[in-house]
C-alpha cells in the first residue's frame, strides 16, 4: 500500500516557511498529503521512491507553483444592499463623514441588513465569497457588525458559519458589536457598550458563534475606555480580541491592542512609534488593508518600515465591506500593498498566508506548507511567485486544494 494519499510533483513549492530562502521556495519540489495534512515536503529528487509508488494519487503540476491556501483575515463580507450611491456621491463632492451624518454610511447598511433574511444574507455574500475562493482563498474571517442588535448579529454570524459549511472552506467568525452606535442607542454609546458586554457578547458566545471579538476604535466610533470594557468582557469569556486601530487618526489603538495581547491590530495608518513597539512586544500582527486606504483616498501610509524594523508580522486582507472597501480580490490587494504601501511581493504572499494565519491565531495549523500543517494549497500557472502580486486582474489559480481534496468550483457556481 502506498504511504500517502496524494502527491503533487513536477512543479515548484513556495512553502512560505520562515527561513533564509525567499518564499521558502523549493524549485522542482514535491508535496505529499495524508489524512488532510501535509506529510512530506522537499525536492522531488529526495522522494523515497517512484512517485506512483509513494501515493494513491499523483498530481502533475506541469511546472506550476504550489503555495499555501490564501487566508483573508479581515472581511465584513456579510451585508445587505450596497453603497454604490454613496460612492457616486463621494465622486461629486460628498465626504464619508458627511454621508455618515446624513444616516448613510455604516448605519445605512445596518438598516438594510436588519431587514434581510438569513437566506438573503447568505446568497449575496456567497457570490462575493466565490470570487475570493476562485482566487485561492481557503480560510477567511467574517465579522458581524451590521446588525448591532442581538437578533441581526446572530443572523450574520450564523450566515457566516453556514457559508463556510456550504462552500467547504474554513470560516472564522468575529463579533464586531462595537462597530457603530445603533439608532436605538443614539447619544448613549456607553449604554450600548453595556448592552454588548452584559447581553449580546455573552449570549452569542454561549451559542458558540464567536471565535474572536473586534471593535472600531476611532473618534467617529468608540473610544479607548469603551473598547477596554468590551475587551475585558471578551477576556472573561476566554475569547481573543482584534482591533480596528488608528485607521483615520492616531487614537492610541495600536497600544490598546497590544495591551490586550490582541491577535491583530488592523489598518494602522496613524499608528505611532510607541504603538508599533508595543505590537512587536505583544506579538500582535499588523493587518494592512490597502482597499480601504485606496477607496477613502487616504494619503498617510501605515508605518511599514517601523513594522519591519521591529519585526511586527504584516498581514494583508480585503476588508471586504460595502462602504470603504468593496473588494472581492485578495490578489488585487497584494498588488495594492506593493504599490501603495511599498511591500515586497514576498511580504505580500506572506501577508496572505503565514502572517494572515497568525492574525487568526491559526499559525500552528496552516499558513505554510510544512509537515503536519493542514493541506490547504493552491496551484498557480505562473513562472515566479512575484507574479501573484504583479498582475492586475489576472487569476492564475489552476487548482485549489482544501484539507487535501481538490475543490471543484463549478457545481457551486451552478447552485
Ligand atoms: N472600518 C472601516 O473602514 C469599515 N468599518 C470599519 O470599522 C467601514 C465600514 C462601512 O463603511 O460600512
Ligand atoms: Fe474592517
Amino acid at each position: 500500500m502506498a504511504q500517502w494519499d496524494s502527491l503533487w510533483i513536477d512543479g515548484h513549492v513556495a512553502t512560505m516557511a520562515r527561513g533564509t530562502k525567499p518564499y521558502g521556495a523549493i524549485r522542482d519540489g514535491a508535496v505529499a498529503v495524508h489524512d488532510g495534512r501535509i506529510a512530506w515536503v522537499g525536492p522531488q529528487s529526495d522522494l523515497p521512491d517512484e512517485p506512483k509508488r509513494c501515493a494513491e494519487s499523483v498530481h502533475s503540476l506541469g511546472g506550476a507553483w504550489l503555495t499555501p491556501g490564501l487566508i483573508d483575515c479581515h472581511t465584513h463580507i456579510i451585508f445587505a444592499g450596497n453603497r454604490s450611491a454613496e460612492f457616486e456621491a463621494r465622486r461629486t463632492g460628498a465626504t464619508y463623514a458627511e454621508i455618515a451624518r446624513l444616516g448613510g454610511g455604516i448605519l445605512g447598511t445596518v438598516a438594510a441588513t436588519r431587514a434581510a433574511s438569513e437566506e438573503a444574507l447568505i446568497s449575496s455574500a456567497r457570490e462575493r465569497l466565490l470570487s475570493l475562493i476562485a482566487e485561492g482563498v481557503t480560510t477567511l474571517e467574517i465579522k458581524s457588525g451590521y446588525g448591532l442588535d442581538l437578533d441581526t448579529e446572530r443572523r450574520m454570524l450564523r450566515a457566516a458559519r453556514d457559508l463556510g459549511r456550504q462552500l467547504g472552506i474554513s470560516v472564522r467568525t468575529t463579533y464586531l458589536g462595537a462597530h457603530a452606535v445603533p439608532p436605538e442607542f443614539a447619544g448613549r454609546a456607553d449604554d450600548y457598550v453595556e448592552f454588548i458586554c452584559d447581553e449580546a457578547l455573552p449570549a452569542l458566545a454561549a451559542e458558540g458563534l464567536i471565535d474572536a471579538v473586534d471593535a472600531f476604535c476611532e473618534p467617529i466610533a468608540f473610544d479607548a475606555a469603551q473598547v477596554e470594557r468590551v475587551f475585558r468582557r471578551a477576556s472573561e469569556l476566554k475569547l481573543p480580541v482584534k482591533l480596528h486601530a488608528d485607521q483615520l487618526s492616531d487614537s492610541g489603538g495600536a497600544l490598546l491592542a497590544a495591551r490586550h495581547s490582541a491577535l491583530s491590530a488592523d489598518h494602522l495608518e496613524y499608528a505611532n512609534a510607541i504603538g508599533v513597539e508595543a505590537l512587536a512586544t505583544a506579538g500582535t500582527t499588523a493587518v494592512l488593508l490597502p482597499g480601504a486606504f485606496y477607496t477613502l483616498d487616504e494619503t498617510r501610509r501605515p508605518p511599514v518600515d517601523d513594522f519591519r524594523r521591529q519585526g511586527v508580522p504584516m498581514a494583508i486582507a480585503t476588508d471586504c465591506n460595502p462602504g470603504t472597501s468593496p473588494a472581492v480580490s485578495l490578489l488585487l490587494m497584494m498588488n495594492m500593498a506593493c504599490q501603495l504601501f511599498r511591500l515586497t511581493p514576498a511580504e505580500c504572499l506572506a501577508g496572505v498566508t503565514e502572517c494572515a494565519a497568525r492574525a487568526l491565531g491559526l499559525e500552528g495549523d496552516r499558513g505554510t506548507l510544512e509537515r503536519g500543517k493542514r493541506a490547504d494549497m493552491v496551484a498557480w500557472n505562473i513562472a515566479e511567485p512575484a507574479e501573484l502580486s504583479y498582475w492586475l486582474g489576472r487569476n492564475p489559480a489552476t487548482q485549489i486544494v482544501v484539507n487535501g481534496k481538490c475543490l471543484d468550483l463549478h457545481p457551486m457556481r451552478a447552485h
